[in-house]
């Protein structure tokens, strides 16, 4: 948001980035709401784990999908005099569909496919499970298998059990599965909290298909029981297995300086806004954040919402060769896979 957007029509960038921290995410596109239409990818960055698995299933993003353009959708979003709910400026549509890995039935009528995800018997797999929804947040769970969270948003955690998992937008579970039920086909359920307050959609059922090898391919029977009212709630009880601490020491600046951030809402306009130092970001795509920059030139427009951190009160940790080898040994005592 604070470079220029890469233009239509074969305009590429290349991002170069040093991988200090592994495990699972994704990108997405940061122009308006275009992620909304797909521009989306995930993001596996490879490293030890704190549970030893037998098979890496990948990736496994599970998004709501919406049948209209996401501008078209947002104009009506932002609409006082045309709102999604009449009457409720600012009110979201639920999403048309689900999307497991970028397919699913449709709902509606013919059409589509289930994601299928292949189980070998007697295995261990680990699954990687992101959210890159724009608005939906939800409950995942396995009909007759229990999930073991080995990371969360690339940190390696404490493995524990868990029937079902809650992902806010953006959030990433990396669990395994064992392979230890009757060969078969097993739902994935997807569930929407009954507060109305966290997403929904006009897929009644939306679902997946865990099935082990050389079952049929038939559908699962069985629907399963509704995991626990979730409440838009995230869990709190995670444990890393590297705790990781700034040296606070290391800083010689003022370390009690306050930074303003608010959530306005804006009933006139029917919008929302993130504040930081009373202003929501506003960067010109003429004139990017770091076009100043290159240009020399330290003083920024307010809405770039520039906060400027002095050399001294700045901790680099990434190029210290004692840290960067600290954290290979406390990595090398993890499992690896
Ligand atoms: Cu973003």
């Amino acid at each position: 948001m604070t470079e220029c957007p890469i233009p239509p029509n074969g305009g590429q960038k290349t991002y170069s980035f040093l991988a200090t921290q592994y495990g699972s995410s994704w990108y997405h596109s940061h122009y308006s709401s275009q992620y909304a239409n797909g521009l989306i990818g995930s993001v596996l960055i490879n490293g030890p784990s704190s549970l030893p698995y037998d098979i890496d299933l990948g990736v496994y993003p599970i998004t709501d999908w919406y049948y209209g353009a996401a501008d078209a959708i947002l104009s009506r979003v932002t609409s006082v005099t045309n709102p999604i709910t009449p009457g409720e400026p600012g009110s979201t549509p639920p999403s048309d569909n689900v999307f497991f890995n970028g397919t699913n039935i449709n709902p509606f009528g013919p059409g589509g496919n289930y994601s299928r995800v292949t189980l070998t018997p007697g295995k261990r797999h680990r699954l990687r499970l992101i959210n890159p929804s724009v608005d939906n947040t939800f409950t995942v769970s396995i009909v007759g298998h229990q999930m073991t969270v080995i990371e969360n948003d690339f940190v390696p955690v404490q493995a524990f059990t868990a029937d079902s998992l809650y992902l806010g937008i953006g959030q990433r579970y990396d669990v395994t599965i064992d392979a230890n039920q009757k060969p078969g086909n097993y739902w994935i359920n997807v569930t929407y909290s009954g507060t109305g307050a966290c997403g929904a959609s006009r897929n009644p059922h939306p679902a997946a298909i865990l099935t082990y090898q050389g079952a049929s391919d038939g559908l699962p029977t069985d629907q399963g029981k509704a995991p626990p009212e979730s409440k838009c709630e995230d869990l709190t009880s995670l444990v890393p297995i590297v705790p990781r601490t700034v040296p606070s020491g290391q800083f010689t600046g003022a370390v009690n300086q306050q930074l303003a951030v608010s959530i306005d809402v804006d009933q006139a306009a029917s919008r929302v806004f993130w504040k930081v130092n009373g202003s929501a970001m506003d960067v010109v795509w003429e004139k990017p954040t770091l076009q100043f920059v290159l240009d020399g030139n330290s003083s920024f427009p307010g809405v770039a919402n520039v906060v400027s951190v002095p050399d001294s009160s700045q901790v680099c940790l990434q190029p210290d060769a004692t840290i960067l080898q600290r954290y290979r040994e406390e990595d090398a005592s993890l499992t690896r896979h």
